[in-house]
């Protein structure tokens, strides 16, 4: 019997897992709804379910909806994608306990992750460098608990345990701010997360963002695929990422790969996984583990020629793999630019009709994407339309091909932050590869660029 599966998501995730499991010969179900009737994958799909009105909480979040369809269309598996229900460890328990296996890794990883302080003890555990700070409950006494952070030492950063992604958080300058950022803090978690948890962390002023990426196999085996660089972002929104990461320490590099292993093997990681770290001064300190696929994940597999989908499918549904750290080769550099349907300057999103587009193509340049000519993109979600990849030998060459592969590209009907990238390729500090987290906002788009 050939496995079937149920895409649990949208837009050009969605239509990434379809390709993926028409080459493992898996049939897919898609569930959309109804504000989406018009996505291009629908058309790829075996089958289709709508599972509500355009409203997320009322179908992509739907878990009854999902698992509905998923009973009505007998499948092996649920395929969460990224966003929605992919890093919700209730989802995946239900998912189990109704009988279809969750694409990922179980619910007590999902979960364990998800809280921030257990991921980070988890990480320290297995000799990953974590940001110093305080991860015990803080103390009833402000006398006691001003003491902790002048040992940890100013400026520092609260952080919501139920956080992440750069939710619930705040920098604290000096002990007059403490108490009542931390009271803030706090009142934010539980209003926002149902969870008032905080635990603290020395501020890391000026940081690259740079991730591992893993996967593993469920049974203690598990392989990296090297780093991506993902410092180029707008609140939190990543916008040009690349594989592998340029100027780090080999040192470093080399005893944070040797730990992130050893943390999947012990957790007995299943899938795909990205380990996120703050580098700063040739130091990785670990922030967060993401239980799922990312966005950026095809930079990685244009360096590697790893297809991270497949293995995700192929590991969940027990089919044949080979994990081997040896077999991954890495292969010059890969860079992807997130086309969205926002307004380059002020950022606004801009749903609407796109009327007329062309796709960039050639040696070396990848497309992701669910959008064509005359489709309207709703307002309902997020603004990714298209994933621009290049890859070449050089980071160099990488950056020419994508300013050609954009120069190539266009689209008429809506505004998008094409225009926004290619000032970002031309800019000194970008090609020079001297970009921190900061450096966008703080000084790309404070200059007039
Ligand atoms: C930090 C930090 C500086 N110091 N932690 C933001 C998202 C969440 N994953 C962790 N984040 C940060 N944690 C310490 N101790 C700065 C950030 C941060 C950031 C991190 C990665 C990518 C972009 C960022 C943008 C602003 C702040």
């Amino acid at each position: 019997m050939p496995f079937k599966v149920l895409i649990a998501n949208r837009g050009e995730i969605a239509l990434r897992a379809i390709r993926a499991c028409k080459e493992l010969n898996i049939s897919t179900v898609s569930v959309y709804s109804e504000g989406d009737k018009d996505l291009k994958h629908l058309k790829f799909s075996d089958e289709t379910v709508c599972i509500g009105p355009a409203s997320p909480l009322e179908s992509y979040l739907n878990t009854p909806a999902i698992l509905s369809a998923a009973e009505l269309t007998q499948v092996d598996g649920i395929y969460p994608g990224y966003g929605f229900l992919a890093e919700d460890s209730n989802f995946a328990e239900m998912c189990e306990k109704s009988g279809f296996k969750f694409i990922g890794p179980n619910s007590e990883t999902i979960k364990n992750m998800g809280d921030k302080i257990t991921a980070k003890t988890l990480a320290e555990e297995s000799g990953i460098q974590i940001v110093p700070g305080y991860k015990e409950d803080i103390p009833e006494d402000p006398e006691e608990f001003k003491k902790i952070v002048k040992n940890i030492g100013y400026p520092i950063m609260i952080k919501a345990t139920a956080g992440g992604g750069g939710r619930g958080m705040r920098v604290v300058e000096s002990e007059d701010d403490l108490i009542s950022s931390a009271e803030i803090t706090m009142q934010e978690a539980k209003n926002a997360f149902g969870n008032e948890k905080i635990y603290l962390e020395k501020f890391i002023p000026n940081p690259r963002h740079i991730e591992i990426q893993v996967v593993g196999d469920g049974k203690g085996h598990a392989i990296h695929l090297g780093t991506r660089d993902c410092s180029m972002q707008r609140r939190h929104q990543k916008i040009i990422e690349e594989a592998p990461a340029k100027n780090i320490d080999q040192d470093a590099l080399d005893q944070t790969y040797e730990a992130s292993i050893k943390l999947c093997k012990k957790l007995k990681y299943e899938g795909a996984g990205t380990i996120e770290f703050l580098y700063e001064n040739a130091e990785f300190y670990f922030i967060e583990m993401n239980t799922r696929i990312q966005v950026e994940h095809p930079v990685t597999e244009m360096i590697t020629g790893f297809d991270i989908v497949k293995a995700q499918l192929r590991i969940a549904l027990g089919m044949e793999i080979t994990l081997q750290q040896e077999s991954i080769n890495f292969n010059g550099h890969a860079m992807e630019c997130r086309i969205n349907a926002e307004d380059p300057e002020t950022f606004q999103p801009s749903p609407g009709k796109i009327t007329k587009m062309h796709i960039p193509g050639g040696f070396g340049i990848r497309y992701d994407s669910h959008i064509y000519g005359g489709y309207t993109v709703p307002p309902y979600y997020d603004s990714l339309l298209a994933k621009i990849i290049t890859q070449a030998n050089s980071r160099n060459s990488a950056i020419k091909r994508m300013i050609s592969a954009l120069d190539e590209f266009f689209i008429d009907g809506i505004k998008t932050n094409h225009s926004l990238h290619q000032r970002i390729l031309h800019d000194k500090t970008f090609v020079d590869n001297k970009h921190t987290i900061n450096y966008l906002e703080n000084e790309f788009l404070k200059d007039g660029n």
